[in-house]
């Protein structure tokens, strides 16, 4: 592992940059709006003002919770003009490219660069960098505030229980490391209650996740030898529903169906755009080891061992779609019986 620039070197960068910058990663969650909102509090009170970036809009959950409107939206990095800027915060970003949801992101050539994250992968492309093999990014500023001697207001460490809590699928990832544990340990003994967290963030699901649910129960198939479930959603069946997918929390319908015992991996097909002919096909491992990033990828999709996926365009509709990934899927895995 590459070796991490010290808080206070990047500190410093931050506060003297004449025009910071931050644009949110590609993927919002709870995570990356957590990280952004927290440094740009504690910068504030430095004196210094971090303007705060996304390329799309805002589910209405994270207006719920959080101060989304520090936060400008609609805002492509792929076409800002960076001219002005001199320093470029990425935070929560594996991977560079992806502050862009595409993949397509260039870090302009005159700008300087952090880099503060928590995934494996991360390649240290900043100019300067802290990563910390975390469960979350908020988790890593944690660590990186404590050693500056700043202290977090109640609010801000709510942000980070609420932000390591949905990273981890509420600790219970492989992420999670025992400095996470510890973490929360500190977070309780702060006055924060987790379980009312838990409670408010995993005990309901709204009236349109049960409508979808239902929905992808109605269209599930259970592939019994080659162990494997999926469904398929289309555009028409979300609106004879009454279905809004915004006011649906959390992951893909894949992600439900991996839970279905005895099988090794679901995958959802979802139509996004029917005059497009555009489909998004997500794959979920549910036996620890199976690997569904090479079936993405067969596809010319990705992401990771355990979740990935892929966008498909395919005017002939659906079942030309249904087939091209069983197909895929059958290819590679020729030991079905497994
Ligand atoms: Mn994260």
């Amino acid at each position: 592992m590459p070796t991490n620039n010290s808080p206070q070197e990047i500190w410093d960068a931050l506060k003297q940059a004449k025009n910071p910058i931050c644009f949110l990663d590609g993927r919002l969650d709870f995570d990356s709006v957590c990280s952004a909102l927290i440094v740009k509090e504690l910068l504030s009170m430095e004196g210094v003002e971090l303007p705060l970036y996304w390329h799309s809009f805002y589910v209405a959950d994270y207006k719920k919770y959080f101060e989304v409107d520090k936060i400008t939206p609609n805002v492509d990095p792929t076409q800002f003009d960076f001219t002005d800027y001199d320093l470029l915060l990425f935070l929560d970003c594996g991977d560079a490219h992806h502050l862009a949801p595409q993949g397509n992101f260039v870090i302009p050539s005159h700008i300087k660069t952090v880099n503060i994250d928590h995934h494996t992968g991360n390649p240290f492309y900043g100019d300067l960098n802290y990563v910390l093999y975390r469960g979350s990014n908020t988790s890593v500023l944690y660590n990186f505030f404590l050693e500056l001697d700043l202290t977090l207001s109640p609010k801000l460490l709510k942000y980070i229980a609420m932000s390591l809590l949905t990273d981890t699928g509420f600790l219970k990832y492989d992420t999670v490391t025992s400095d996470d544990f510890r973490l929360i340990a500190t977070l309780v003994d702060s006055g924060i209650s987790i379980f009312d967290i838990i409670y408010e963030l995993s005990f309901f699901l709204t009236p349109d996740a049960f409508r979808l649910n239902k929905l992808i129960l109605n269209n599930m198939r259970v592939e019994k030898e080659g162990r494997f479930v999926y469904t398929t959603i289309t555009q028409d069946e979300l609106a004879k529903y009454n279905i809004d997918e915004y006011n649906v929390k959390g992951g893909s319908p894949s992600d439900y169906l991996r839970r279905y015992e005895g099988m090794r991996f679901a995958f959802s097909i979802t139509e996004r755009n029917a005059n497009k002919g555009l489909y998004s096909v997500s794959f979920r491992s549910s036996e620890k080891t199976y690997d569904v990033e090479k079936l993405a990828k067969s596809l010319g999709g990705g992401g990771h061992t355990s979740a990935a996926g892929v966008k498909i365009v395919d005017p002939v509709g659906l079942d030309s779609v249904i087939n091209t990934v069983l197909s895929a899927i059958y290819m590679l895995d020729a030991d079905k019986s497994s």
